[in-house]
């Protein structure tokens, strides 16, 4: 596809190279369109800028993705909706893009665009959140974290936090402040509270959606407090719901901490991207973050390059994470025999 793009531009541009030999501006000029041949272009179809995190792997991407490294970004915000994504991923179809990056917003309804950018033998490179399509030839490979494995470490966490502390199962009244429904990141992290939850006796009070955005998060925990009085443990799918969500606690005379068998009320999430966050959580108003990895444009940089080269990348490639606290309980967790150090963040 590309090569023939190549050669298309440089038979349009042969009259200008021939009859511009005498002339340095003209010859300027065309180096560059040259140099602009070479590039690989990359439609990248982001999901929203709902979050810090989000912030983050955009600009991992525009990094990686950018003219210094032979690559041509065209960048689309789907503003958190899959129909603004399906019609980029057209445009992008149209353009004829060498590569389409595709972080999509929820699991479902990818078929028939996927279906259109294999048909026009584009390859799809999915990051972060994943597709649920029978057909899983209709991407070439996908990278990002395990989200249920991040929750796993957190209710590990949270478990080892009341066992030292004497605070038995029952005591705990949790409420989960949901990621966007239908997302891969809500459905990991909420599978992994409730199966939780489950196993431990925890009483999971309520979960609600605050689609990630700090005011949501503000807004659901404001509703939460009026319909439960005995929350003590919030447990938020991401940071800026977090943020909020302190928030409206604080403005409702709550004070977050550890103390929740004596009113304080604990706040623990996800990714450890944000400063404020982090900085909450080395004050110990979030006790606990599992952190989310938001770097993706280096790695997928390398799978480009090596589907360039003809090779087939690994299918599913996972970044590494870890675990942020400073509430000094719990120095370490073990999930599926991998031992985790909690880290300050
Ligand atoms: O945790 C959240 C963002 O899908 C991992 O989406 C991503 C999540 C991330 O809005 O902050």
């Amino acid at each position: 596809m590309r090569k023939i793009a190549v050669i298309a531009a440089t038979l349009l541009l042969l009259p200008v190279l021939l009859a511009g030999c005498g002339s340095s501006a003209v010859k300027e000029e065309n180096t560059d369109k040259a140099d602009t041949k070479e590039l690989i272009t990359v439609g990248f179809s982001q999901l929203g800028a709902e979050s810090d995190w989000r912030n983050t792997n955009t600009q991992s991407m525009q990094e990686a993705l950018g003219t210094g490294n032979g690559f041509n970004l065209i960048y689309k915000n789907g503003q958190q909706k899959q129909a603004n994504q399906i019609t980029a991923v057209r445009m992008f179809i149209q353009q004829g893009v060498d590569y389409i990056v595709l972080a999509p917003a929820t699991e479902e309804g990818w078929e028939s665009v996927l279906t259109e950018a294999r048909d026009a033998d584009i390859p799809v490179i999915l990051v972060d959140r994943r597709v649920d399509v029978a057909d899983k030839s209709l991407y070439s490979c996908w990278v990002g974290s395990d989200f249920e494995l991040e929750s796993k470490k957190m209710t590990a966490w949270l478990k080892a936090f009341t066992e030292r502390r004497n605070i038995s199962p029952e005591n705990l009244h949790i409420v989960n402040i949901q990621g966007s429904l239908g997302s891969t990141a809500q459905i990991g992290r909420t599978r992994g509270l409730a199966n939780a939850a489950r196993e431990n006796g925890w009483d999971l009070l309520a979960e609600v959606s605050g689609d990630f955005t700090e005011n949501k998060g503000r807004e659901v925990m404001g509703a939460l407090l009026k319909g439960h009085d005995n929350i003590n443990v919030v447990y938020c799918e991401n940071d800026n719901m977090a943020i909020g969500a302190i928030d409206a606690l604080e403005s409702a005379g709550k004070r977050v901490g550890q103390n929740i068998m004596n009113g304080e009320v604990m706040v623990v999430s996800f990714d450890g991207v944000n400063e404020q966050s982090r900085e909450y959580c080395r004050e110990g108003k979030i006790s606990c973050i599992a952190e989310c990895n938001p770097l993706h444009g280096p790695r997928v940089e390398a799978l480009i390059e090596a589907l360039e080269n003809g090779e087939t990348p690994e299918k599913f490639n996972y970044v590494d994470e870890g675990l942020f606290s400073c509430v000094d309980a719990v120095k370490n967790v073990v999930v599926d025999d991998t031992e985790y150090t909690v880290q300050e963040p």
